[in-house]
């Protein structure tokens, strides 16, 4: 994906790099949600250093990490406004802006995270970064997020009934809020700093993430209960403004395209460590994991979550169908 997408900028960089070629260095600031011992942490910290060394310290990347420079959807806007430059988001909150996006924010749409990859390696993965990329955001290298399931904590949740009545947040996009509604639930968009306190004072009777997201901020000391519905495998970027990108020389294109990759292998063998370690973590500190035996149910309850969604943006119908039928 990022070949094709950077052979068509890298083209038009040239260009460009014939017109301009300044020599003062490009100073990036970079917005990641997670916190220390986070994979994505250290991937973003490996990405900084690999650009620094390919594009021999004419492009640094100064990461601020922990969320600092905002919640996702503020950073998103700051990157489409050029205020910040690059970021490490996670696809779900990018379907507002882009509707290609939301491809991967429909429930139960992947069949597994390798099936996920294929298809973002694939032509529908290239539809989704060029309507990113239009949209000012530009995805230079995939991570993996795993899957995301339930958790609270009045007890597990083995079918979509079980969801009923209560109160779950889930990230800022609609189809989200759809998806628990479908269930008889009440979805609840929410930043992701927000949620431990609302989870322990009962705002929020639970919410949905993967298990290394579910350790590392805390949410599993507040919701004993974590059921493995895995509803959701939604990839995260490495993004950058798009216009910074097409700015820069076209070898210092190919740096951050290269360091990003690079990050991107990285991060995906610490993700799987990770998820193995987070798991354990959570059950020994007293987690109860709820092994969902038959996730049909939660199929079929989210499946007007689709038809609805389709039915109001035709024109996903074709995209959808290029992932459906990707092997
Ligand atoms: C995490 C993801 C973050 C953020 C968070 C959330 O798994 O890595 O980017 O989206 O979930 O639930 O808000």
């Amino acid at each position: 994906m990022y070949q094709k997408i950077s052979k068509t900028i890298l083209g038009t960089a040239t260009a460009l790099a014939l017109v301009a070629s300044t020599a003062a260095a490009e100073e990036l600031r970079a917005w990641n949600i997670h916190t220390d011992g986070h994979p994505n942490t250290a991937a973003m910290d490996r990405f900084a250093e690999l650009v620094a060394e390919k594009t021999g310290g004419d492009v640094n990347v100064e990461v601020f990490h922990g969320g600092v420079l905002g919640s996702q959807p503020d950073a998103l806007e700051q990157v489409q406004l050029g205020a910040i430059d690059v970021g490490n988001f996670n696809l779900g909150p990018i379907g507002p802006i882009v509707q290609e996006a939301n491809l991967v924010s429909l429930p139960f749409i992947f069949k597994s995270v390798d099936h996920m990859f294929r298809v973002m390696d694939g032509p529908a993965g290239e539809k989704v970064a060029m309507g990113m990329a239009n949209a000012g955001i530009m995805p230079i290298g995939w991570f993996d997020a795993g899957a995301r399931s339930f958790y609270n904590n009045t007890g597990p949740i083995n079918s979509p009934d079980d969801v009923a009545g209560m109160k779950i947040r889930v990230m800022n996009n609609d189809l989200f809020t759809g998806m628990v509604n479908a269930m008889g639930g009440n979805g609840t968009p929410m930043a992701f700093a927000e949620v431990y306190q609302s989870l322990s004072t009962g705002v929020v009777d639970g919410a949905e993430n993967n298990l290394p997201s579910f350790q590392s901020v805390g949410h599993f000391e507040v919701a004993g209960f974590y059921s493995l519905s895995e509803h959701l495998i939604i990839p995260e970027c490495i993004c950058v403004n798009t216009a910074l990108f097409e700015g820069l020389s076209a070898d210092n294109q190919a740096a951050l395209v290269a360091a990003a990759e690079e990050a991107s292998v990285y991060q995906r063998e610490l993700w799987a460590e990770q998820t193995q370690a987070s798991r354990k973590a959570v059950e020994a500190a007293g987690v109860q994991i709820n092994e969902i035996a038959d996730k049909g149910p939660f199929q079929v309850a989210m499946a007007p979550v689709y038809a609805d969604y389709l039915a109001a943006n035709p024109s996903m119908v074709e995209l959808v169908e290029l992932a459906q039928s990707t092997e």
